[in-house]
């Protein structure tokens, strides 16, 4: 009986103590752990930590002298600007072609390894960087890899996350919608494509003096500049799918040696379409679904 008094206080320690470990280490697992699923309620999935937009540049990151002054930078010219002018029935034609021409562009998941020039690839790159951007900042890195080993360590880092991505990350839904389009974590594009082209949006730019730049709308102006560079390879003749991998920015950066300040924003296969390349038969939009006149 004296025992069992002596012994009750260390054994309500004892608990105590085990009590307390197990609740510190259930807290850890749910900080330190990625989400492989994301909880009911988060409206965006498709956003992972790494692409989060640093538009705004929290307080804590502006404080220091590591930024670039306000109107830090060299005063600019203004000079005239005359864009050609076409009559109307040349404009009408002309938009007309240009609708005609986009509007044959498919994302196409079977690509030729045939090569492609080198200099077309340059091209739709500089075609590429004509998008506006905000302040005219530039946010953009273009990485295109041609080397085959860089693409199959690319492909072993896509499909291995695409494929926690579609079994755990992105839930029922989302599966279930892209089942009618036949995509999902096999890329064998990623090998068999001529070149790579990885988009990296500059979160804020480093100046040759080690200064920080601040990149406005950096996100919406990378879009922008994708944008243009899928109408310059469709103009061209390529083919190329918008893949956006999601949770392999950090170990795509690691591996192409980008610096922490560039995002992987988008991956674009690119090449000829294979001989055998099959698209969904998706229909477009008709206007009066997509403008509204007032
Ligand atoms: N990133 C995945 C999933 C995917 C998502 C959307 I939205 C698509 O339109 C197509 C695919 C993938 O590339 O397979």
């Amino acid at each position: 009986m004296a025992l069992v008094s002596v012994l009750t206080p260390i054994l309500v320690a004892v608990l105590c103590v085990v009590i307390a470990l197990v609740f510190r280490s259930f807290q850890n697992t749910e900080t330190t752990s990625k989400p492989e699923s994301k909880p009911k309620g988060d409206e965006r999935p498709w956003v992972d930590e790494d692409l989060q937009d640093d538009t705004e540049i929290s307080s804590k990151d502006n404080e220091g002298d590591d930024w670039l002054d306000s109107g830090g930078e060299e005063e600019l010219p203004h000079v005239p600007y005359t864009p050609t002018r076409y009559q109307p029935e040349e404009m009408l034609e002309r938009s007309k072609q240009f609708y005609s021409l986009l509007n044959q562009r498919r994302s196409v998941r079977f690509i030729s390894p045939e090569s492609v020039p080198r200099s077309v690839i340059d091209n739709v790159i500089l075609a590429a960087g004509t998008a506006p951007s905000g302040a005219h900042t530039e946010p953009w890195t273009f990485v295109v890899v041609s080397e085959p080993e860089t693409k199959h360590k690319i492909r072993l880092i896509v499909e291995e996350e695409e494929e926690i991505n579609y079994k755990q990350r992105m839930g029922n839904k989302w599966v279930k919608d892209l089942e009618r389009l036949r995509t999902n974590w096999v890329k064998e594009y990623l090998d068999v494509a001529p070149y790579l082209i990885l988009i990296f949006k500059q979160a804020y730019g480093i100046l040759p003096n080690g200064k920080k730049k601040t990149h406005y709308y950096n996100e919406i102006s990378v879009s922008i500049s994708c944008g243009l560079l899928l109408a310059a390879l469709h103009n061209v003749g390529l083919v190329t799918v918008t893949s956006t991998p999601l949770n392999c920015g950090p170990q795509l950066r690691a591996l192409l040696r980008r610096p922490a300040n560039e995002k992987l924003l988008m991956l674009l296969p690119v090449g000829y379409a294979a001989a055998d390349a099959t698209v969904p038969d998706l229909k477009r939009k008709p206007l009066d679904d997509v403008m509204v006149y007032i």
